[in-house]
């Protein structure tokens, strides 16, 4: 009886010792998300986006300098510690490998949906983009999502508390592979925020459209369009890492490309 009682104990502290180094793991190899062949971009490029602590701007400042007239970073505006241990690799498949999530492709206006097994997509689609794949033909896990089936994931995200007056805000949560990202579009104001990885934005004034094809990667912008633009037609861009958020005002143009393997959260106001 004792001897059992012994065992028993052991099995369990061994379980609870090597669900703790899981745990380690996770926090320091960005939960588990990047894999030793991904090639992570060390290039976050530069950025020319205000960036500021949450606690130094209030949320009149918020409104008279930014809120419908330009993009802004914040940090340290929410704790999303917990948030993230749950969004951690080993912690997601568990929860919701079985499930089927919706991917849609990833071009300006996104034509066709697929439904797979979240554990799928993790195995065969979080992939590093190739350099020239067509967004039409990539399938990106962003939006779609069933509220049903993550609410008790999202119940646990805290959203960016600065929303603007009359508005709610909506989720699209997403997992994508480095390298890959959304070209440019519109749509109304929100925020971004990266869970693990680091995301490089663009954007421009509603009134200045880019120049882009709907069906080319942010990748295959980012590598032959970017490079040769002239001055005045230079982007706002920005990196953003976890613990940051990144607001766009209402119709901006905008386009995004993980260096990462990025797990990521947008709010959108409406
Ligand atoms: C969302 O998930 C629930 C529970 O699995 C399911 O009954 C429902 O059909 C799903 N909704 C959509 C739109 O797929
Ligand atoms: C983009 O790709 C879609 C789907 O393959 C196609 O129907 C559409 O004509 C393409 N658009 C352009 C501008 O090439
Ligand atoms: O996170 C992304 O890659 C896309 C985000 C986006 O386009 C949005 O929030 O509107």
């Amino acid at each position: 009886m004792e001897i059992k009682a012994v065992r028993l104990a052991f099995i369990f502290l061994t379980a609870a010792v090597t669900a703790q180094l899981q745990q380690q793991e996770d926090e320091e190899d960005g939960g588990g998300w990047f894999s030793a062949s991904d090639v992570r971009s060390q290039d976050e490029g530069r950025c020319n986006i205000d960036v500021l602590d949450g606690s130094s701007l209030s949320y009149q400042q918020f409104m008279e300098r930014y809120a419908y007239s330009r993009p802004v970073i914040l940090r340290g505006l929410t704790d999303n510690t917990k948030f993230r241990l749950l969004c951690s690799k080993s912690g997601l498949l568990r929860e919701y490998g079985a499930h089927r999530v919706r991917l849609s492709t990833a071009n300006t206006y996104s034509y066709r949906k697929v439904d797979v097994p979240f554990q799928e997509y993790v195995d065969e689609f979080l992939r590093p983009q190739s350099a020239d794949a067509l967004g039409s033909d990539t399938l990106y896990f962003f939006g779609d999502n069933n509220f049903t089936e993550w609410q008790s994931l999202f119940e646990h995200y805290e959203s960016p508390p600065y929303v603007l007056p009359l508005t709610s805000g909506a989720y699209s949560f997403g997992i994508a592979g480095p390298g890959t990202g959304v070209p440019f579009h519109w749509h109304g104001p929100g925020y971004s925020e990266v869970i693990y990885g680091r995301k490089r934005w663009f954007l421009y004034p509603p009134d200045q459209e880019p120049h882009f094809h709907p069906n080319r990667t942010t990748l295959s912008w980012v590598t032959e369009t970017y490079p040769y633009l002239p001055e005045d037609e230079a982007p706002l861009e920005c990196t953003i890492r976890p613990g940051e958020v990144l607001y766009f005002p209402d119709r901006w143009w905008h386009a995004t490309l993980n260096l990462d393997t990025s797990v990521f959260i947008s709010t959108f106001l409406g």
